[in-house]
C-alpha cells in the first residue's frame, strides 16, 4: 500500500513578477509561495513530507493541451523587454508576462507531472505541489487569469496517456471558474470536472455564461462537467460542506475515479480579497479528508489561486496536515447553508439528475428567479453575524477587516483549533482475535465492571438487561478504551462484543467522563434505552431492518431498511444525505459506531463509513463490532489505510424515498440537512 505525502516546492518558481503598474494582476506575487512554504516549516509539516524534485515540462507535454503557436509565442517572451511584455500580455485577459515566465510555467507544469508520477507509481500516497504560475484559466491558445499552461488539465491528459487512467476526477475549489480546464474536457466522459466559483449571476470575472450550473458538458461528456456558481459572497464552512455532501461526493462515489487532481486555490478561504468568502482554514482539512476515501487515496493537490498570504498559508497547511493523516479540527460557525447556496445546490442537482443515479430521486425543479423564493430559512444570506454569539470569533468575517485585525483573528483562531494528536492511533481490547492489523495497535487491558457502576449510567426500567453477564464483560473492555480516547492517549479504538446493547451505555459513559456531545451510530440491532433516546447530548442514528420507531425525536433517528436488499449503496447515500450533515450539526466530541453481524452491508462499505466518521471529534471514535470477521477491515480504516472502492452501489428506491421523507422531518431542527428550498 502506498504511503507518504509528497511535497513539491522550488524557489525558482518565485523568479518572475509584475514589472509595470497593472492593478488587475498586482496580487499574484512570488511571496505566495515562500509564505506557504514558511508556514509549512513553522508547523513542522515539511519534514513529515516526502520532498520531490521539480523538472521542466517538455514541449510534448505542454502540447497535450496547448497549440504549437501558443507554445512558440510563450517561448518568445523570454527575450522581450518590458514594453514588448506589456503589449504581449494585453492580448490576453488578466495575465502578465516576465522574461522568466516561460521557464517558471514549465517548472510549474513539470512539478505537477512529477507529483502525478510519484502518486501513480505508488512511491507516495498523495501530495501537494506548490507552484506558480497557476493553471486552470489557461486555454489551448490563450494565457488567462495569471495562468500560462494548464497544469491540472495537462496532468489529467498525461495520466490518461502514460498510466492508462480511465476515470479522473478534477476538484477545482479555487474561487474562480477554471474555464480552461472545463473547455479541455467538456466532451470527455473520462474526466469529471467539478468547480465551484464566485459568480454573482455572471457579474464576477470571468463573467461567462458557461460558468453557470447549466453548463454540464457536451456530446459524450454531457453530465461530466459540474459547475456550482456562488451567487453571493460570504459563503462559508456550511455552504462548502453542503456542496460536497449534496453534489460532489455522491457523484464522485458513483464515478469511482482512479485518480483525483485538486485545483487547490485558496482564494475561496476567509480573508481573500478576490473571493470574499468565509471558509476558515480547517474547512480545507475537512474537504480534503472527505476526498481521501476515494480513488484509493490517490490525491494530487496543485496550487492555483490564494492572495491573502495568511489565509492562503494556513489553509494550505490544513490541507497538507489532512493529507498526512491528521484528523481535522472541528469546524466553527453555524452549520446552516444560506438560501443562495441552497438554490445553487438545487439547480445543480436538477441539471445533473438525468445523468447520475445518486441524484435521481431529488426535486428536479430549477429555480429561475431566485428573488421570488423565500422559504423556510432563518438566514437568507450571510450577514456576517451567523457565527454563534458565544464564539470568540464573532465578526471575524467582516469584509472590511484590517490586515492587523485579521492576523489577530487568525492567531487566536489557529491557537484555538490546533491540538496535539495522540502518539498512538488505534487501541483495542477484548479476547484475542486473529487479525494482522490489530498487531499494529495498542492492546488495552479490560477491567472488571460492577452492576452498580453501570446502573447509575442508565435509569429505571432499563436496568434489567444488566443482569446479562456478557454485557458487563463487554463494558469492561469498552470503558477503558473510552478512557484512553478521552485522555487522548489514543485517537480511536475497536472492540468485539456479543451484543450491541452495550453501545448505548458506552455513549452515556462518554458523556459522564467529559464529552459534551456524543454521536452514536448503530448499524444492526440493539436495545436503546428510552432515556438515551431522549438525551439531547447523545445523537443516536439507528440503522436497522426491524422497526423501532418508539421514542423517535430529533436525537433518536431510526433508519429502517426494507428486508432482503443489499444496502451498500443505500448506506453511502444515507451517509451523504443524512448522517454527515447530522453529525456536523451535532458536533460530537466522541463518536461511537456499533456494527452488527448480519447487516447485509459489505465490510468495505462499513470501512468507508468508519473513515468518514473520523471527520468528527478530531477522529476520536470507538468502533464496537459484533462480528469478529469485520475487525481486520475496520481496524485498517481506523489506522488510516487507503481503501478500495465499494463494489456495487445499487440504490433501493423504497429506501431512498424513506430517507427523503426522513430528511423533510429533520431539516427544521438540523439545518445542514436542507439541500433544496422545499
Ligand atoms: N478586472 C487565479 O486565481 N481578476 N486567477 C481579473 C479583471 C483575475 C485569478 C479582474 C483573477 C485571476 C488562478
Ligand atoms: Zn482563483
Amino acid at each position: 500500500m502506498a504511503s507518504g505525502t509528497g511535497l513539491i516546492y522550488d524557489e525558482r518558481m518565485m523568479s518572475y513578477n509584475l514589472l509595470w503598474d497593472f492593478p488587475d494582476c498586482s496580487i499574484e506575487i512570488p511571496e505566495r509561495l515562500s509564505a506557504s512554504f514558511d508556514k509549512l516549516k513553522q508547523y513542522g509539516l515539511v519534514e513529515r513530507c516526502v520532498q520531490l524534485s521539480v523538472r521542466e515540462a517538455t514541449e510534448e507535454e505542454i502540447s497535450l493541451v496547448h497549440s504549437e503557436d501558443y507554445l512558440e509565442a510563450v517561448k518568445s517572451t523570454a527575450f522581450m523587454n518590458v514594453e514588448q511584455l506589456k503589449s504581449f500580455s494585453y492580448k490576453y485577459d488578466a495575465v502578465y508576462f516576465h522574461p522568466n515566465s516561460n521557464h517558471c510555467a514549465k517548472l510549474s507544469l513539470g512539478a505537477t507531472l512529477q507529483l502525478v508520477d510519484a502518486v501513480m507509481s505508488d512511491r507516495i500516497r498523495n501530495g501537494m505541489a506548490l507552484v506558480r504560475p497557476p493553471g486552470h484559466h489557461s486555454q489551448k491558445s490563450d494565457a488567462c487569469g495569471f495562468c500560462i499552461f494548464n497544469n491540472v488539465a495537462i496532468a489529467a491528459e498525461y495520466a490518461k496517456q502514460r498510466y492508462g487512467t480511465k476515470r479522473i476526477l478534477i476538484v477545482d475549489w479555487d474561487v474562480h471558474h477554471g474555464q480552461g480546464t472545463q473547455n479541455t474536457f467538456e466532451e470527455d466522459p473520462s474526466v469529471l470536472y467539478f468547480s465551484w466559483h464566485r459568480y454573482e449571476h455572471q457579474q464576477f470575472w470571468p463573467n461567462l455564461k458557461d460558468s453557470d450550473y447549466s453548463a454540464i458538458g457536451k456530446g459524450s461528456g454531457t453530465g461530466f462537467t459540474i459547475n456550482m456558481p456562488w451567487n453571493k459572497v460570504g459563503m462559508g464552512n456550511a455552504d462548502y460542506l453542503a456542496a460536497f455532501f449534496s453534489i460532489l461526493l455522491p457523484m464522485a462515489y458513483e464515478f469511482n475515479p482512479e485518480l483525483i487532481l485538486v485545483s487547490a486555490g485558496f482564494d475561496s478561504a476567509i480573508g481573500d480579497p478576490e473571493g470574499e468568502m468565509c471558509a476558515t482554514p480547517e474547512c480545507f482539512a475537512h474537504l480534503t479528508q472527505l476526498l481521501m476515501p476515494l480513488a484509493n487515496g490517490k490525491l494530487c493537490f496543485v496550487l492555483e489561486g490564494g492572495y491573502n498570504l495568511r489565509s492562503l498559508s494556513e489553509s494550505l497547511c490544513m490541507t497538507v496536515r489532512a493529507l498526512l493523516g491528521n484528523p481535522a479540527p472541528p469546524l466553527i460557525g453555524q452549520m446552516q447553508p444560506c438560501l443562495s447556496a441552497v438554490e445553487t445546490i438545487q439547480n445543480v442537482r436538477a441539471m445533473h439528475q438525468p445523468y447520475w443515479k445518486f441524484l435521481k430521486y431529488h426535486e428536479a425543479h430549477i429555480i429561475k428567479d431566485p428573488s421570488t423564493k423565500k422559504l423556510n430559512f432563518a438566514i437568507e444570506e450571510h450577514n456576517f453575524e451567523s457565527v454563534e454569539a458565544t464564539d470568540p470569533e464573532k465578526n471575524m468575517t467582516m469584509p472590511s477587516m484590517e490586515k492587523e485585525d485579521f492576523d489577530v483573528f487568525m492567531d487566536s483562531h489557529m491557537k484555538n483549533i490546533l491540538v496535539l494528536a495522540p502518539s498512538e492511533r488505534t487501541a483495542w481490547a477484548g479476547d484475542e482475535i486473529k487479525s494482522a492489523k490489530l498487531n499494529q495497535c495498542l492492546k488495552v487491558e479490560a477491567k472488571e465492571i460492577s452492576m452498580e457502576e453501570v446502573s447509575i449510567l442508565i435509569s429505571g426500567g432499563d436496568t434489567a438487561q444488566l443482569e446479562n453477564k456478557s454485557l458487563l464483560l463487554s463494558l469492561g473492555c469498552i470503558f477503558p478504551l473510552i478512557d484512553k480516547i478521552s485522555k487522548r492517549e489514543v485517537q480511536n479504538g475497536i472492540v468485539v462484543v456479543p451484543t450491541l446493547s452495550s453501545s448505548a451505555i458506552a455513549a452515556r459513559y462518554g458523556i459522564t467522563i467529559g464529552a459534551s456531545r456524543v454521536l452514536l451510530l448503530v448499524v444492526g440491532e440493539a436495545d436503546i434505552p428510552t432515556d438515551i433516546k431522549a438525551d439531547e447530548k447523545i445523537l443516536v442514528v439507528y440503522i436497522c431492518r426491524k422497526h423501532d420507531t418508539m421514542g423517535v425525536n430529533n436525537y433518536f433517528i431510526p433508519i429502517c431498511w426494507k428486508e432482503d436488499n443489499e444496502c451498500d449503496g443505500d448506506l453511502l447515500y444515507a451517509t451523504f444525505e443524512l448522517i454527515l450533515p447530522l453529525a456536523y450539526s451535532h458536533r460530537p466530541e466522541l463518536v461511537i459506531l456499533a456494527v452488527g453481524g448480519n447487516t447485509g452491508i459489505e465490510a468495505l462499505a462499513l470501512a468507508h463509513l468508519t473513515q468518514l466518521l473520523q471527520l468528527f471529534a478530531e477522529g476520536q471514535i470507538l468502533v464496537i463490532s459484533q462480528a469478529s470477521d469485520l475487525v481486520e477491515t475496520l481496524t485498517s480504516s481506523l489506522l488510516g489505510d487507503t481503501l478500495p472502492a465499494v463494489g456495487s452501489l445499487v440504490l433501493n428506491q423504497e429506501n431512498v424515498l424513506m430517507l427523503m421523507k426522513l430528511k423533510q422531518e429533520l431539516k427544521q431542527h438540523w439545518k445542514l440537512v436542507q439541500n433544496s428550498v422545499y
